[in-house]
């Protein structure tokens, strides 16, 4: 087999920073060989510091589109009553509408643009919570993964690894009431959701870069049964695949939870599952300090979005608690309103400043005493594990997926290694990543992905149609 090699001058590896790097990098686009302080012989070199890939471990693809529509609070057709009536709630209204009448070549498109985007910003896999499955009129398309095939399909063309989670969607909110009109697109039963699972499973099963796991949309929108069934049929198919869940991210969905079974979202899942290393739990934001504590000690992650969380007015992730507990997470882009792990890990730090008015509230001890090395560190184990995948660390068995920041890049010339990932993180307005590698393949090279143009040109389309 072919080994390709790569030689970096300074790279993140699991214990920190390191000096004269060969990688070595099978024909599969595993990492078969990591050598510190070695001699670069013929390998090809790369062009500044290297760091893992980053996953984003959620996305909606689709609302890649709509990030812009729904920031202004004038009442009118699209929105409720103005400014004091804005909310999430309505921001989902705005997005169900959006959402109708999107085809599945639209889709595919939204999606290839926010890879795109993704992988020039040095994210090189994503968790697609995928819960647009059937036709405006809620009937399923001839093969019932129609539209899953459509990201994957983005994402095998664009070069990022995709772990695709089929969204089990069955109720309107707790207690199984019936689901609205705009969410009719979303509705499948345990057994057809399996089946979608299966298919992708079967087309799939060769390919490193694609991953198949479930994502029960949220305790709102299954039942306990439905839930019990979904994770039992996913086990029997595969025992280690990924399950996400959207949870306790609104109060009003705390409080209605309450109402309905006393006792809130963390602790209901806790009540009727086990989440274990498996799970993701997106959001999590509000949650007891028993809950945080629960969480923590569970091995599951936490799928943060400081972004989307900031940008829907969710309220605050207990982060300073839960990571002194010793608890995974990582981050997704969600909605897309920014796509950056820069901006994502640096809010994420912000949030908790301007909460707690302290400094490095994060900073652990160590290495980890940086925010920024920490923040990034973590994010990749938390990442890689809701993935599913062997990514995250440049290390042999993992994937060779990297970011080449820009040797030019102001803080990147000048700074310390030990202050590198603080400069990116909080000061890296001028996107640092000049170069990525997916599955030991370039997709990125000078900051721009290899087919941006072509790939932008048929968003454009996709949009200018859908907003006609
Ligand atoms: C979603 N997004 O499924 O796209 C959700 C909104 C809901 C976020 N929670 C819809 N950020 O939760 O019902
Ligand atoms: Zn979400």
């Amino acid at each position: 087999m072919t080994i390709h090699k790569l030689f970096a001058q300074r790279a993140f590896l699991p214990g920190g920073w390191a000096e004269a790097v060969l990688f070595d990098v099978d024909g599969a686009g595993n990492i078969v060989g990591v050598t510190a302080n070695a001699a670069p012989g013929d390998a090809e070199r790369a062009k500044g510091p290297v760091l893992p890939g980053m996953p984003n471990l959620h996305s909606h693809a689709f609302q890649r589109a709509m990030a812009g529509l729904a920031e202004h609070a004038a009442p009118g057709i699209e929105r409720g009553g103005g400014r004091r009536d804005d909310s999430f709630w309505t921001w989902r209204e705005v997005m169900y509408r959006f959402v109708a009448t999107l085809t599945p070549d639209q889709v595919e498109a939204i999606a290839a643009q926010l890879y795109v985007e993704m992988l020039e910003s040095g994210y090189t896999a994503v968790g697609e919570f995928h819960y647009l499955h059937h036709a405006p009129d809620g009937q399923p398309y001839a093969d019932v993964a129609e539209m899953s095939r459509r990201t994957i399909a983005a994402a095998q063309a664009t070069g990022i690894g995709i772990s695709q989670l089929p969204v089990l969607y069955g109720y309107g909110g707790f207690g199984a009431q019936k689901a609205g009109e705009g969410q009719r697109r979303f509705l499948n039963d345990p057994s057809r959701l399996l089946r979608i699972v299966e298919t992708l499973k079967a087309s799939h099963k060769a390919d490193p870069q694609v991953r198949v796991g479930v994502a029960p949309h949220s305790l709102r929108a299954v039942t306990p049964e439905t839930l019990d069934e979904v994770v039992t049929g996913l086990t029997a198919l595969d025992a280690t695949a990924p399950l996400h869940i959207h949870i306790a991210e609104q109060v009003k969905e705390v409080d209605d939870c309450v109402a309905w079974c006393g006792r809130r979202p963390v602790e209901q899942l806790f009540e009727i599952q086990a989440p274990d290393a498996r799970w993701c739990l997106v959001h999590a934001t509000h949650m007891t300090d028993a809950e945080t504590s629960a969480l923590a000690a569970s091995g599951a992650v936490a799928g943060l979005c400081p972004t989307t969380e900031a940008n829907l007015g969710d309220g605050l992730f207990p982060a300073e608690q839960y990571l002194d507990a010793g608890g995974r997470w990582g981050i997704g882009s969600d909605s897309h309103i920014s796509v950056s792990p820069i901006e994502d890990l640096r809010l994420f730090e912000y949030g908790q400043r301007l909460a707690t008015r302290r400094r490095n509230v994060l900073a652990g001890e160590g290495d980890a005493a940086s925010v920024g090395h920490r923040l990034y560190q973590q994010a990749l184990a938390g990442g890689a594990q809701a993935l599913g995948r062997p990514i995250g660390a440049l290390e042999v068995g993992r994937r060779a997926d990297l970011v080449v920041l820009d040797p030019d890049h102001p803080a990147v010339a000048t700074l310390p290694p030990e202050r590198l990932l603080d400069a990116v993180v909080f000061a890296g307005n001028r996107n640092p990543v000049r170069d990525v590698m997916v599955g030991g393949r370039w997709v990125v090279t000078e900051g721009r992905h290899r087919d941006a143009e072509a790939v932008q040109a048929a968003y454009t389309t996709a949009v200018s149609q859908l907003l006609a």
